[in-house]
């Protein structure tokens, strides 16, 4: 894409108004949460479906660069954001593997998840589980060769999103079987993972699925992260234990479901490792929106949940930098104010914990009108009616906390 004229002046807009924006944190706070940064949201060139390209595509090096440049200390990629299809298990990979190491180590980011591409290339139109010995035995490879890469790299997690797990027409496939099949993917892969954390010396990796409900044109087996919750107790795993749930803001809003609700199971089941974090839209595409762009108060319900229930794992900005940014766009507002927004978030739903009305309200909640007739239905609504009240108050003092105005607004007088 060419370079005219206007471009430095519209850059110095962009980068002027970004500072007026002000509420940005300094690096080195950033740096303190656990938030990791996809090479392949970076990367991403605007294409669609129906979208042509918009912007350039970004090597690795110059990601991490700019990653280390605004704050984000973790860095995650697919297995062929980094390394072609047809170079991988080979030599090459290894070179690859190599530069991107020095990246990494230069600039200070470590690498926290390697992800297997199991949906994009050809190979896998009919699945990574489909009919075909040969297709699984590639598929059980590619899985195996994530591990290694993470390893490599020396990730924490690896992540499965299987892509076309399921079918385009009805009694094409038998659900139970190609269930079992996947399964031998996952074990293949926690097999190589066992082997290898025992000769590098290293722990294992923390094997998380992704569901996504909408993968297009096909009827999915695993839509859900309850339905992978169910996968992992099915038995068909020889080591349930070593796997867990990526759930994705995004993916748990399309198909209608509440993401803290699919979160707060995951968490019960004591799987949450690792956490997509983006915006988008019910019943939509997967437009992979920035973190609270679209629903700021979902979000700080969700930070709310997750403070308070322990999760300790990363937040991966798992998100597409729209079409209309432009490739300095990328770096100079989409990833620092996504990160921005995160942590600010972060703090508010400190301070919704922290807030005394809503600890009143919900102790007061939960201790109930007390000494009622507990056989009784009328009384006891009777005893709690005005009670409940308090649901729709704490309601309103999250959205004033959100917005800021638990400290007060001045209202401004605009000459109407
Ligand atoms: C999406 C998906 C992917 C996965 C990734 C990890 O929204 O398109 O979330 O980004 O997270 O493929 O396997
Ligand atoms: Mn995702
Ligand atoms: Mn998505």
């Amino acid at each position: 894409m060419s370079q005219t004229e206007s471009q430095p002046r519209q850059r110095a807009l962009v980068a002027r108004l970004m500072a007026a924006c002000g509420g940005s944190y300094s690096p080195e706070v950033r740096r303190k949460f656990r938030i990791s940064g996809p090479q392949w949201a970076a990367a991403y060139p605007g294409q669609a479906l129906f979208h042509a390209p918009t912007r350039e595509p970004v090597p690795p090096a110059r990601v991490i660069e700019c990653f280390a440049a605004i704050g984000i200390g973790l860095w995650t990629t697919h297995d062929t954001d980094i390394i072609a299809t047809e170079d991988l298990m080979t030599p090459k990979q290894d070179e690859i593997l190599d530069v991107i190491d020095r990246a990494l180590r230069q600039n200070g980011v470590k690498c926290s998840m390697v992800t297997g591409e199991t949906f994009h290339h050809p190979v896998w139109s009919a699945s990574p589980a489909g009919e075909q010995p040969e297709v699984r035995a590639y598929a059980r490879r590619r899985l195996e060769n994530v591990v290694a890469i993470g390893h490599r790299l020396g990730a924490e997690f690896a992540v499965y999103w299987p892509g076309t797990l399921g079918y385009q027409f009805q009694g094409v496939v038998d659900e139970p079987r190609m269930l079992r099949r996947y399964a031998e993917a996952i074990n293949a892969a926690c097999d190589k993972d066992l082997a290898l954390a025992q000769t590098e010396g290293r722990p294992p990796l923390r094997h998380c699925l992704e569901a996504k409900p909408f993968e297009p044109q096909a009827e999915l087996l695993l839509p859900t992260t309850d339905a992978m919750l169910a996968f992992i107790d099915s038995g068909l795993l020889s080591h349930p234990e070593m796997v867990g749930v990526n759930p994705e803001y995004l993916h748990e809003l399309m198909w209608g479901g509440a993401p803290r609700a699919a979160l707060a199971r995951a968490l019960l089941a004591g799987k949450l490792w690792h956490f997509d974090v983006n915006d988008g839209y019910r019943l939509k595409h997967d437009v992979d929106l920035g973190v609270a762009l679209v629903n700021p108060l979902d979000w700080l319900n969700v930070l709310i949940l997750l403070r308070s229930h322990g999760y300790d794992g990363p937040f991966n900005l798992d998100y597409k930098p729209p079409r209309t940014t432009s490739n300095y766009g990328v770096f100079e507002v989409s990833f620092p104010s996504a990160v921005d927004r995160f942590i600010t978030l972060w703090e508010i739903a400190g301070e919704a914990l922290a807030d005394p009305v809503i600890a009143e309200a919900t102790r007061a909640l939960e201790a109930g009108a007390g000494e009622v007739d507990a056989s009784d239905a009328g009384a006891i609504f009777e005893a709690n009616r005005e009670l409940w009240t308090l649901h729709e108050l704490i309601a309103h003092r999250l959205v004033q906390i959100l917005l800021g105005l638990h400290r007060g607004r001045v209202l401004l007088d605009l000459g109407s």
